[in-house]
């Protein structure tokens, strides 16, 4: 670990000592060392040539039904086999060293739960559910539905089912972004890691945590958007940079 990345550590480290409200957002790039492709890296192979802004879209689904639930269930599979990384754990250990921790995610697996968080605000929903596309009625995932070339249909309307996920253009959940935003204006800390940073209103949420004061944190393999503005940028992979987070904080600390 470079002298930079050290000092930005240690840091980091002193700001979140020293916080009462933590928000954390995290991105793809947070699963990405448990072997989960990040979205934009996520057509690769079978995938490539295709576009994943296309495929996550009503107006993919309508184009090709079949294409884009077979994209979603190779990535289903891809997060079934995938284990929470360290800095996962990390995240989920954090928790116990600030009075006030809100994790949000844009990710839609379920490894910060299974790291031990205990209550996750997924801003772009969650792959494992599943919903008409037409009725929203609820549907449970059968064996035989992950291989099929089309998705399944719905039994009340006959729409097609399909991943509990938002796609471009359409809302997020109200009540989660809205416990997103008031967590932003409220905290001391705001810690990014893993996101790419260009989806709105997700992008907008470091924003609004700074305006109202808060120390922004981001934890990137690359510059990101928000490292042009953040206070502390942590330039390394997030399975590593967050545990060294951690493993500084004061003992005492929360
Ligand atoms: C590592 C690492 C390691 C790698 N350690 N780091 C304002 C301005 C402009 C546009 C808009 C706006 N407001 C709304 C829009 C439109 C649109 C939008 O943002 N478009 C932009 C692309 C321009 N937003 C929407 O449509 C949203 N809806 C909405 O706003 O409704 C109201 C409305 C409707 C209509 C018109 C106007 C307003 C909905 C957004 C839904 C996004 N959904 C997706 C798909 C979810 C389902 C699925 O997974 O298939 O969510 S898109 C995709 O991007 C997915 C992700 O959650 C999201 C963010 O991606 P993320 O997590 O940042 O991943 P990557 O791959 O981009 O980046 C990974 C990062 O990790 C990289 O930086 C790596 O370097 C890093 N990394 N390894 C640390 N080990
Ligand atoms: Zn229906």
């Amino acid at each position: 670990m470079n002298e930079v990345l050290q000092h930005a550590i240690a840091q980091a480290a002193a700001v979140l000592a020293g916080a009462s409200r933590v928000a954390v957002l995290t991105g793809a790039g947070v699963s990405a060392e448990s072997g989960v492709a990040t979205f934009r890296d996520a057509q690769t192979g079978l995938w490539s040539h295709f576009d994943a802004q296309q495929l996550a879209s009503q107006a993919g689904f309508s184009a090709d039904p079949g294409l884009v639930w077979g994209w979603y269930m190779h990535r289903l599979a891809m997060v079934e086999a995938a284990q929470p990384n360290p800095g996962h754990r990390a995240l989920a250990a954090l928790a116990g060293h600030v009075q006030t921790l809100t994790l949000i995610t844009q990710n839609v697996d379920d490894l910060h739960e299974r790291a031990g968080s205990q209550r996750v605000l997924h801003l772009h929903g969650h792959i494992g559910r599943f919903h008409c596309n037409e009725c929203g009625a609820s549907y449970y995932l059968r064996p035989e539905d992950r291989q099929a070339s089309l998705p399944p249909v719905c039994h009340l309307c006959n729409g097609y089912v399909r991943p509990g996920v938002v796609w471009f253009g359409e809302m997020l959940p109200d009540r989660i972004l809205d416990e997103a935003w008031q967590a932003a204006e409220r905290c001391d800390v705001f810690l990014v890691a893993g996101t790419s940073g260009v989806v709105y209103p997700a992008a907008q949420l470091p924003v609004v945590a700074q305006r109202h004061g808060a120390c922004v944190i981001d934890v990137n393999t690359e510059p990101s958007l928000q490292s042009e503005y953040a206070d502390i940028v942590l330039l390394g992979p997030s399975g590593e940079t967050l545990p060294a987070v951690l493993a500084a904080l004061p003992a005492q600390s929360g």
